[in-house]
């Protein structure tokens, strides 16, 4: 039983606002067969993959947004990519924005394998952004409006031989994010984003966008010895320019490809799993050497508070 699995991160470039899904499938059934001839048996796609970052476009009554959600998947346009993968034997991780039967509006990811049967669903946790139009923006990211934190938790799949998770953009910030999946043995992280290269929150250099996204994705993936794969949709979409620097990172917390543009491009890596071991095993047997006697604040307090009496250091 073979651990080591070829994969690809699907970097994307931009998505025309009035590009279809037909036209963004046709480019990822490209990558998939590019990951063909590179030996790949495992694709990531990025966030949002069908469409263009539409929660940069307010709209007061979000049913008339209904037009930037999938209602079933595989739907009519998504299939040829469940087709072409399945032909090539590749499975992949998908992000598109989700409308349940009963109204719920999810940003979502999916695990397919290599069959072409969706193995694993993820509804983004984290969601990042606001519910109201601000004028102050240069430009909108109304993902707290157009979705509700998922509802699924932190859940891993067994996939190629090892046990795969899901996290979608916003995400890859939070520790808590991996430390969910690593307390359920996860060895590999599929991590799809759209993340505008400008903080219109605050002050703070552009260059600290790319710093921030390999720092989570690096750091996380040594203190958890887990592979993570992090997926841009990158480049300017809409006059708004999105980072790319998608990445495969190895349990060391080590970089061992990248991408080099802001296009479609396929970055590949053969992924041994068992180089998982060595951290699980050691510094970060967590059996071994957590002391969740001093954890439950993680759980039991969302926000900071400071403490009434502040203990002095020595004593
Ligand atoms: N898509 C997504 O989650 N983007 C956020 C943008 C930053 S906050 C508005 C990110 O974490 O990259």
């Amino acid at each position: 039983m073979s651990r080591i699995v070829n994969v690809g991160a699907a970097q994307m470039g931009p998505i025309a606002v009035d590009e279809s899904r037909e036209s963004c499938v046709a480019r990822m059934i490209d990558l998939i067969k590019q990951a063909k001839s590179r030996g790949c048996q495992y694709v990531v796609f990025p966030e949002l993959a069908l469409t263009t970052f539409f929660p940069r476009y307010y709209e007061e009554d979000i049913s008339r947004m209904d037009a930037w959600y999938e209602t079933e998947m595989p739907s009519i346009a998504t299939r040829p990519l469940f087709e072409a993968a399945s032909e090539a034997k590749i499975g992949f991780y998908l992000g598109y924005a989700e409308l349940t039967p009963d109204g719920h509006r999810y940003n979502t990811a999916i695990l397919v394998d290599e069959t072409g049967r969706i193995n694993g669903k993820y509804r983004k946790v984290h969601l990042p952004g606001h519910y109201e139009h601000e004028a102050q923006r240069p430009f909108q990211h109304l993902e707290k409006r157009y979705f509700e934190p998922g509802d699924l938790g932190f859940g891993v799949w067994r996939q190629h031989n090892g046990i795969f998770g899901m996290a979608i953009c916003n995400d890859r910030r939070w520790v808590e994010t991996y430390r969910v999946m690593g307390l359920k043995g996860v060895e590999l992280v599929s991590v799809g984003y759209n993340t505008p290269d400008l903080n219109t929150s605050g002050d703070e250099p552009n260059h600290l966008r790319m710093f921030h996204n390999h720092l989570t994705l690096q750091a996380n993936a040594y203190m958890n010895a887990t592979w993570v794969i992090g997926v841009a949709k990158a480049g300017v979409e809409d006059g708004c320019m999105l980072i790319g620097g998608s990445c495969i990172v190895q349990p060391s917390g080590e970089i061992v490809a990248q991408a080099m543009t802001l296009e479609d491009e396929l970055v590949t890596a053969t992924a041994d799993l068992d180089l998982t071991r060595l951290g699980k095993e050691t510094i970060f047997n967590f059996a071994r050497h957590r002391r969740v006697e001093h954890y439950d604040i993680i759980t039991s307090q969302t926000g900071a508070e400071i403490p009434s009496e502040l203990s002095n250091a020595a004593e």
